[in-house]
């Protein structure tokens, strides 16, 4: 008797069977979870997924799942007529070779399915610049065959796998030119977001971060009256936005909403972002988003740390929210609270506790502050307007020389400036805490 658990759904067009493997080092419902989630990422690209679990004591080098399963699966896929194979783990280039030899059909993985996702998301030039370069990326060391989903995605580029060694050289050759060149080209775009950001100093940045499907969008929407996309769907949002968000009288933060992050994000789709992360990299603080209506919540989480990890982030200030309590799944609730104790409970789509947060925000704001009254000579006036734009004045008071202001600043602003004046002159500046 098969040891294959086979789940099968009701729809009879486009389906693709998702294969996963259960190994000794993960549980059968932790592959469970992921199969659902990859049923929802084809989903995303129009298919309907068809579970297929599979028991495996060791991974074959040749075939992933090795040669009785193979058999197995072929015997399955004629009876079922389906043809699209999707593995929920990353295959390596020889094994997918060997798999679609013999199983006569084109295998995709995870990461590819992320790619393709990503591919037909991307709206701007740099989401798509960035998407083809994780892209070609993947695609070189599996240059054997044909890709024809991710290039048909990509498209602009020529790619002939499978059509003899020196096509397939030549291939390789044009691909690494085009990296290099979409490498350069990511390069002037971060120059150029780099130049932006100088131009708004004087805000607190907050990046909304989650995996994906989370809510994040529907926080920057509610927060800051910007209309970016939500959609009930993975990876909605592939381009960072950035707006402006009055929290309180002192406080005006530009709040960022960016791409999601997921189980096994592909590693060279993570590197090819860097400059929509980079905003991250920039925040003064991180509001971690997750859906507290889904069972796996809390390692969605641990997924988000990872990736923040992985960014060189970790250190930053944060606030964890849980998102869409009107859905509460109720047997997290009390792990959640236990984990994070300090952690901002809401509903974006609702309006539910949405104050919460803001408050929240304002405190770890007011962490970074510091109350002082300094003096400036009436003859700085660049200084003072230096100081008018990058703090909030309590008050200000004119001498013949000086103007004494009261105010709230960064710390690190303040730091900043007051090497600055250090510098520039040497006359005195009063500091009360
Ligand atoms: N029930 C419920 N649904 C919500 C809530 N907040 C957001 N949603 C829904 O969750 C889905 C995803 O919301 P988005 O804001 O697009 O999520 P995101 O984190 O930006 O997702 P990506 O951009 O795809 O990574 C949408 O269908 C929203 O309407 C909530 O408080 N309750
Ligand atoms: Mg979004």
């Amino acid at each position: 008797m098969t040891d294959i658990f086979f789940e099968k759904s009701s729809l009879e067009i486009d389906r693709a069977l998702l294969v996963g493997a259960v190994t000794n080092d993960q549980s059968p419902e932790t592959v469970n979870e992921q199969m659902e989630e990859l049923r929802l990422l084809v989903r995303t690209l129009n298919y309907d997924g068809e579970i297929l679990t599979v028991p495996l004591k060791r991974i074959d080098p040749a075939t992933f799942i090795g040669s009785g399963k193979v058999i197995e699966i072929k015997t399955m896929l004629e009876e079922l007529k389906i043809e699209e194979i999707v593995f929920n783990d990353d295959l390596s280039p020889t094994q997918m070779r060997n798999l679609e030899r013999a199983l006569k059909m084109e295998i995709r993985d995870r990461s590819g399915i992320i790619l393709e996702i990503f591919a037909s998301h991307a709206r701007t030039r740099e989401a798509k610049t960035q998407v083809e370069l994780a892209t070609l990326e993947y695609l070189l060391p599996r240059l054997t065959r044909r890709w024809t989903h991710l290039e048909r995605q990509i498209g602009g580029i020529n790619v002939r796998g499978g059509a003899g060694e020196t096509q397939i050289e030549t291939d390789k050759r044009l691909i690494k030119i085009r990296i290099s060149r979409l490498k350069k080209e990511l390069q002037r775009i971060e120059n150029d977001r780099a130049i932006q950001r100088k131009s708004r100093r004087g805000n607190y940045n907050v990046s909304l971060v989650g995996y994906t499907n989370a809510g994040k969008s529907t926080i920057m929407n509610l927060f800051t009256g910007s209309e970016v996309l939500v959609e009930d769907k993975l990876f909605a949002t592939l381009d960072t936005t950035v707006r402006q968000c009055q929290l309180d009288k002192f406080h005006r933060i530009l709040l960022s909403d960016t791409v999601g992050f997921i189980r096994k994000l592909p590693h060279h789709l993570v590197a090819s972002f860097r400059s929509t992360l980079k905003e991250i990299e920039e925040a003064d603080l991180i509001v971690k988003v997750a859906d507290i209506s889904h069972p796996q919540c809390l390692i969605h989480l641990q997924t988000v740390d990872e990736v923040l990890a992985d960014l060189k982030v970790s250190h930053k200030p944060s606030i964890v929210v849980f998102n869409k309590i009107d859905q509460m799944d109720r047997e997290i609730f009390p792990d959640a609270k236990r984990i994070y104790p300090e952690a901002i409970f809401l509903s974006a789509l609702n309006r539910l506790k949405t104050d919460d947060l803001r408050r929240a925000v304002i405190a770890e704001l007011e962490k970074m502050e510091i109350q002082l009254t300094i003096q400036i000579p009436l003859s700085e006036v660049r200084d003072i307007a230096y100081v008018r734009d990058h703090a909030f004045i309590l008050s200000e008071e004119y001498s013949d020389e000086f103007v004494t202001l009261e105010l709230i600043i960064n710390r690190k602003i303040w730091e900043q400036i007051r090497s600055k004046f250090g510098k520039a002159t040497d006359r005195p500046i009063l500091q009360k805490e």
